[in-house]
């Protein structure tokens, strides 16, 4: 492998530094050699080179979906980026059990849903539920956790009821569908009803779904996004390390004026 510039990162293709990569999209026409050709312009346009179908085929009436390898010369400054990072320490399910029960002193209430038009159930179940994900068990088996899972298309007023009513440590958010940025939309839904009734402290707030970043996330308000991959453990220790945040907090601060960073 060649010396990679780390000021002006770009794909990894065939060779370094070559700029080589895969897009695929649909065009709303039947595929043809005209479509083929609009498609290739189409990427052309977009300021690539190189551009190449690696598949084009129908995929309903009028609608074909192409696959295309094109390359750039755009990378990024890697080198200067700043991201933030969930970072915590990795544990396993027994120790972050084991911890909360003797720090925390108290199972920690979790309350989660998926909010608004959203059917998708299957990311929370997989932090949540006891089968868990990825052979990692979910929050529900936890000793150390109490889990209300209020399943999808909540609205998130009842969300918001529900997680006073179980007195809950943290509110768990789900947003798999990202048309139109609603998962966006529904996260702030979330923030701005809570700050509308001075509730925005009183949880520990965390999102999760496919197209939810931690630093998207914290800009909305939240104190963390978890992604494709994020495991039952890392959810929990996060909250762990958020409690005994808090827990410090209030033995060394005054109970009145008290702030968050960041919301
Ligand atoms: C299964 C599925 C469905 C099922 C859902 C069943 C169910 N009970 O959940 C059904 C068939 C109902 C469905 C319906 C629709 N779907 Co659908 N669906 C999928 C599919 C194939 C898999 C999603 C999934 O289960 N992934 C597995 C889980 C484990 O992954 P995950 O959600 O990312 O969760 C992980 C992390 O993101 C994170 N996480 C997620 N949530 C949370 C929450 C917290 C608190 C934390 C900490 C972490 C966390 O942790 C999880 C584990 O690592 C995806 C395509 C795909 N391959 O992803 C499309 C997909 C999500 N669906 C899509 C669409 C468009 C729809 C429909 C609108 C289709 C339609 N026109 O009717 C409807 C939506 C209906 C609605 N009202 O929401 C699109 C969304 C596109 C977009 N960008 O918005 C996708 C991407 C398919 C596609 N490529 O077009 N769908």
């Amino acid at each position: 492998m060649g010396k990679i510039n780390f000021n002006n990162l770009l794909p990894y293709g065939d060779t370094t530094e070559d700029g080589a990569f895969q897009l695929s999209f649909t065009l709303p026409v039947e595929p043809s050699a005209k479509a083929r050709e609009a498609a290739t312009q189409m990427v052309r346009n977009w300021g690539f080179f190189d551009v190449k179908i690696a598949h084009m085929s129908k995929i309903g009436v009028n609608y074909s979906l192409f696959v295309v390898f094109a390359r750039t010369e755009k990378g990024v400054d890697y080198a200067k980026l700043e991201v933030p990072d969930l970072g915590g320490e990795k544990r396993s399910y027994k120790e972050i059990d084991r911890l909360i029960l003797a720090n925390v002193k108290r199972p920690i209430r979790v309350v989660g849903a998926c909010t608004g038009y959203d059917a998708h159930t299957v990311g929370l179940d997989a932090i949540l539920n006891m089968k868990g994900f990825d052979g990692d068990i979910g929050l529900e088996r936890y000793k150390g956790f109490r889990t209300v899972n209020m399943g999808s298309q909540v609205p998130t007023e009842e969300l918001i009821e529900r997680a006073i009513k179980e007195k809950a440590d943290a509110i768990l958010l789900s947003k798999v569908v990202s048309q139109k940025d609603i998962h966006i939309s529904d996260m702030r839904d979330l923030i701005v009803r809570l700050k509308k009734r001075g509730l925005e402290e009183k949880f520990i707030l965390i999102a999760g779904g496919p197209r939810v970043t931690h630093k998207m996330a914290l800009e909305v308000g939240f104190d963390a996004g978890f992604t494709i991959g994020a495991r039952p453990s890392d959810v929990a220790n996060f909250i762990y390390e958020q409690m005994i945040e808090r827990l410090d907090k209030t033995e060394t601060q005054p109970a009145i004026g008290k702030k968050k960073s960041g919301k």
